[in-house]
């Protein structure tokens, strides 16, 4: 019975654009719109462009601060709910071609872009699909053509674009304008434009946690129904307000089981969906200047990175630019701290000094490969049974996190794990977890030890490991 539910879940494995995404970890959200000049979290589509002036825009300084983080990409929000664009579209007046900012000869995507290139990091688009500002909003298809030809624009002007963030909010009341969105035309459009670009939220590629706390699940399975997908698609389950307890909103109990096999059972239908966690440097997604001295402590951001990334998700940490168009000296500060703190606290695997023993190995996949982040994965040669990777140093070395990672183009196998000590001879259990997926990061107390035994108790068939990290 377990077996055959096994072989169908480990069917199921990600897109080589899923993989590169997965691969990526951690990314910014850069919100930037006329919000930042009113104050103001939600726009209505009413602000007039001569507002937005940022004297001083430097997308490089954001470029160089997202990368001292030790982040790999950035998303600008490209279009908010105001309708404003921070490109000169060629299908609406309401866009940066309109403002004082550079005589109107300005494009922030395009500066925002190019920094991105100089920099090493990957660029991606925020478009979001509710339009205060556009008449042709709530009109059906003239709206989609609209959409699309921005769309269009974004994807085919300023090179390569990994992510398209499609968000789901609309605080249309009872009486506001309806607009059923063609996603599926949507989705046509990006598959055709640039291949390589994950769709998220509103998509079929990346799934929101389901809060924008940086709450994690302690079991964020990738393997979910497909039905998943249409979450975000439905307007009543979304944000309908801007209400900042939503923003404290945590995840709730009825939807804490996404994937384990009990969930998986009896759906018909299952897809490869790993969770992105969103949130914000400081309580809002956009610059406010009462809110200078909030920025979250370094502790919280790196709880909610190691929860994240190391809890098989992806983190994307938003840095609002103030009115001036640069991050503000508190937030640059937090970002080199975070980046401090990922290199120093995962610069040298303990596992290099160490030796290994394992359970059996099948043919090519012997336990070495796990020193290496490369494509080589380690199997046992039994499908049956645990799984046993056992490690000995000559002198003993505190540790404080630990690293697994498994091989996701076999899918995620990993249900559940354990890992044991060494204390006066003998085996301590020290800590254990379920989910495995792309990466897990476990927290030891750091006492010294000799030795590290890691038990795969339990398994979808035989499991894959891909890389193991041990740090002090
Ligand atoms: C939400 C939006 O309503 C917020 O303003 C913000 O953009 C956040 C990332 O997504 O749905």
């Amino acid at each position: 019975m377990q077996q055959s539910i096994d072989r169908r879940l480990v069917q199921i494995v990600p897109s080589e654009r899923q993989l590169r995404t997965q691969e990526m970890e951690f990314y910014a959200f850069v919100h930037f719109t006329v919000n930042t000049f009113t104050d103001r979290e939600w726009g209505d589509g009413t602000e007039t462009p001569a507002i937005f002036d940022p004297r001083k825009l430097d997308a490089r300084q954001w470029a160089r601060a997202v990368r001292d983080a030790g982040m790999t990409g950035l998303i600008l929000t490209c279009k908010h709910h105001d309708g404003f664009c921070l490109w000169p579209s060629r299908h609406t007046a309401h866009t940066v071609a309109a403002t004082p900012w550079k005589g109107g000869q300005g494009d922030v995507v395009a500066e925002t872009a190019e920094a991105c290139r100089e920099y090493g990091l990957r660029f991606g688009v925020y478009l979001s699909p509710w339009d205060r500002h556009d008449p042709r909003y709530g009109t059906g298809k003239p709206y989609d053509d609209y959409f699309v030809a921005q769309l269009t624009e974004l994807l085919t002007g300023y090179g390569d674009v990994f992510a398209l963030w499609l968000d789901g909010a609309c605080g249309e009341g009872a009486n506001g304008k309806k607009q059923y969105y063609d996603w599926e035309r949507y989705y046509d459009t990006v598959r055709r434009l640039q291949p390589d670009c994950c769709i998220h939220i509103c998509g079929p590629d990346v799934r929101w946690c389901g809060n924008e706390a940086g709450d994690t699940r302690p079991s964020e399975w990738s393997v979910v129904p497909a039905r998943t997908a249409d979450t975000e698609k439905v307007a009543s389950l979304s944000q309908q307000t801007d209400d900042p307890s939503f923003r404290q909103r945590t995840i709730k109990a009825w939807d804490l089981d996404l994937g384990s096999r009990e969930a998986l059972r009896e759906e018909q239908e299952l897809i490869w969906y790993p969770a992105e966690v969103n949130t914000s440097i400081r309580p809002g997604w956009y610059w406010h200047p009462a809110e200078d001295d909030q920025v979250k402590p370094l502790e919280k951001l790196i709880d909610i990175y190691e929860k994240s990334v190391g809890g098989n998700a992806m983190f994307l940490l938003n840095i609002p630019p103030t009115d001036e168009g640069l991050f503000h000296p508190n937030d640059v500060a937090r970002l080199h701290e975070i980046g401090e703190y990922l290199r120093t606290s995962y610069g040298q695997n303990l596992l290099d000094a160490a030796s290994l023993e394992a359970s059996p190995a099948l043919e090519g996949h012997s336990a070495e490969c796990i020193r290496t982040k490369d494509e080589s994965w380690y199997q046992p040669a039994c499908e049956e049974g645990e799984t046993q990777v056992i490690l000995h140093w000559q002198e003993p070395v505190a540790i404080r996190r630990v690293v697994l990672m498994e091989q996701l183009r076999l899918s995620q196998r990993v249900e559940r794990f354990a890992l044991d000590v060494l204390r006066q001879g003998q085996w301590v259990q020290a800590a254990e977890g379920t989910v495995v997926g792309h990466k897990r990061i476990i927290r030891l107390d750091g006492a010294e030890t000799a030795g590290l035994r890691i038990r795969i108790t339990d398994a979808r068939l035989a499991p894959a490991l891909r890389f193991v990290g041990i740090y002090g």
